[in-house]
């Protein structure tokens, strides 16, 4: 099991950033205090490997556990920290036998529905949201608030990180409610100022830390 501190401030990568590239984005995340990081890239081909190789390098050197989205074989391939997976997805399970026992796999569950059939034994943690409407996910479930999240942490067998429309403005409400951390891709990756944003995000989770 992880300490579920390292996951108080998640950055998942945007590739949809225009120059602001994922590499660019996990050095600004990290500066400002992010404490794990997920590669997500729905359209990963081969030409995106080098600077994946570049991420892991940064994050390794900086004790920070990096993980893929999604791809299993990808992760066991870069030697990433572990997986980060969808219902759609292979198993935690299969991600476990995988990747070993070392690994940090996570799994997005979305509801109390998700939360009844999704074996989470192989998991670290879960994610769930949205709690705050986004953009940036396709067919994203339905905005739950901060409420609704509470009753799907209230009942998890594992930390919960709260994803979704989060902000420094709405986070410390998200560890009110019982986040044991919170994930954020678009407060940073769209943000006029990236750098000011990363930094007011990593305020707001060191403050939720002392308070916890
Ligand atoms: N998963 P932003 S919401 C990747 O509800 C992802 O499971 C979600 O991006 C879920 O911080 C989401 O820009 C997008 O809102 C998060």
């Amino acid at each position: 099991m992880i300490d579920k501190k390292i996951l108080r401030f998640y950055y998942i990568t945007d590739e949809n950033a225009g120059s602001f590239t994922p590499f660019e984005q996990v050095k600004t995340a990290i500066k400002g205090g992010a404490s794990i990081i997920q590669y997500r890239n729905k359209f990963f081909s081969s030409e995106h490997m080098e600077e994946l190789v570049l991420i892991r390098e940064f994050c390794k050197n900086r004790d920070v556990p990096f993980l893929i989205n999604d791809n299993i074989d990808l992760a066991a391939k870069i030697m990433a920290d572990g997986v980060h997976l969808g219902q759609d997805d292979d198993s935690p399970e299969t991600a476990r036998k995988i990747l070993g026992k070392d690994a940090v796999i996570g799994a997005t569950v979305s509801n109390l529905e998700e939360l009844a059939c999704t074996d989470l034994s192989c998991c670290d943690y879960m994610g769930t949201g949205p709690v705050f409407p986004t953009s940036t996910k396709k067919n994203a479930k339905p905005v739950k608030g901060p409420a609704g999240f509470k009753q799907v942490a209230d009942k998890a067998p594992v930390p919960v990180v709260a994803i979704g429309g989060i902000t420094a403005e709405n986070a410390l409400l998200c560890f009110e409610h019982g986040a044991s951390g919170i994930a954020v891709i678009s407060f940073i990756s769209r943000a006029e100022n990236p750098a000011d944003n990363a930094h007011r995000l990593g305020l707001a989770c060191e403050l939720a830390l002392t308070q916890a």
